[in-house]
């Protein structure tokens, strides 16, 4: 399962990195670049903008084929009557993806916060392009706080990730998995904890007696 999982992520990560060459960050590292081919010719990203009273959405075409790739939702705040929508003061709410181009939105992000300051706090994603979210990655304070995933591609959430921002020894921050909970028989529930001690696995507890709760532990790692 495991193995299927990263062959299938893979086509995920590998769109991703098509995608990103024609995405808002490339077009940042290369602006010089780009302005001076403008000159010759039309740029490849487009953006269209639509104000619909106090919400906006933004369509950008990635990939120059005329369709929309990418798709940011807004919350307008305060006037918007005549004014630019570039120049309007607005909230993202939600970001949409499709990285492979086939017109699905494989990945969708959803911000919270006010204008200038809105923070990632939820991302759903589409790894095999099945049009059914398989990854959920949940974010507090711009780091990744737990990640659902389904491993079995059933539709259903087997593995949960725990993450916490901690400090290392020498004093740097880190945000490093602290515990991953699993449910290995696919009937819906945890069976099987992993417990992380600085980002080692240490303790793996299991759930023999069907209770939801561990009840036998494995210790990995030397003791002193
Ligand atoms: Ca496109
Ligand atoms: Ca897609
Ligand atoms: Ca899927």
């Amino acid at each position: 399962m495991t193995q299927l999982f990263s062959f299938r992520s893979g086509v995920l990560l590998a769109a991703l990195a098509l995608f990103a060459t024609g995405c808002g960050g490339a077009k940042e590292q290369t602006k010089t670049t780009k302005k001076a081919q403008a000159a010759q010719a039309q740029p490849q990203e487009q953006v269209q903008f639509e104000v619909d009273g106090n919400t906006a959405i933004e369509r950008v075409d990635v990939n120059g084929d005329k369709r929309p790739d990418v798709y940011k939702f807004y919350r307008v705040v305060g006037e918007s009557a005549g004014k630019k929508a570039e120049d309007l003061k607005k909230v993202l709410i939600r970001k949409e993806m499709d990285v492979n181009f086939d017109q699905k939105i494989d990945i969708v992000q959803y911000y919270a916060g006010e204008a200038g300051k809105e923070v990632l706090v939820r991302e759903e994603m589409d790894l095999d392009f099945d049009g059914r979210v398989d990854t959920t990655r949940h974010y507090k304070g711009g780091y990744i706080s737990l990640v659902e995933l389904d491993l079995g591609f059933d539709g259903r959430t087997d593995t949960w990730r725990y993450y916490q921002l901690t400090k290392t020894e020498d004093g740097k921050s880190v945000n490093r998995l602290i515990e991953k909970r699993r449910d290995t028989k696919g009937d819906g529930a945890v069976d099987q904890w992993e417990y992380y001690t600085a980002g080692k696995l240490t303790k793996i507890g299991y759930d023999t007696t069907g209770d939801g709760a561990p009840d036998r532990f494995k210790r990995l790692g030397k003791k002193k």
